[in-house]
């Protein structure tokens, strides 16, 4: 962060395949950009098994985990990171609950994801879910940043 604020933070942001797919990513954008948080980093790209076992090492393991990747290469992500203040809690916010079906309207997995049974991954967006989460797993998507 470009200032000392300890209230100004950054997270990771993925329009995953199926939010680029269906044309999502800029009414993903434009939702970031609306609440005011700042572009910091913008690329898309297509995601090795490598990188997918690092960003989700805590799902590795689990039952959902191979499905879960396969569906993350199932086609290009949009990869951003956003810059603004209590930024991490704030995109949770607007990402809604994991589960489309449960999430509440207004967010972006309430307005655009319908998610059910083995589709529940199929959830638009990841955000990080802490602000150590969100160094480690930029760290991992911009390594030039
Ligand atoms: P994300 O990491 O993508 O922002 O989502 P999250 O924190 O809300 O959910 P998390 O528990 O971290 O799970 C990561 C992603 O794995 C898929 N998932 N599938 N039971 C299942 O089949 C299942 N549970 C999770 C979702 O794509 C979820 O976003
Ligand atoms: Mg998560």
């Amino acid at each position: 962060p470009e200032t000392n604020d300890p209230t100004v933070e950054r997270t990771l942001v993925l329009v995953k395949p199926d939010g680029v797919r269906r044309g999502l990513s800029g009414e993903v954008l434009r939702r970031v950009e609306a609440k005011g948080y700042t572009l910091v980093a913008v690329e898309l790209l297509d995601a090795t098994p490598g990188l997918l076992a690092e960003h989700y090492a805590e799902h590795v393991g689990k039952e959902f985990y191979q499905p879960l990747v396969d569906f993350m290469m199932s086609g290009p992500i949009l990869a951003v990171a956003i810059e603004g203040q209590r930024v991490v809690e704030g995109f949770r916010s607007l990402a809604g609950a994991t589960d489309g079906t449960l999430a509440s309207p207004g967010t972006i997995r309430g307005d655009f994801a319908r998610s059910w049974g083995s589709k529940v991954m199929q959830n638009i967006v990841h955000g990080s879910d802490s602000p150590e989460s969100a160094a480690r797993e930029i760290a991992l998507w911009f390594p030039k940043l």
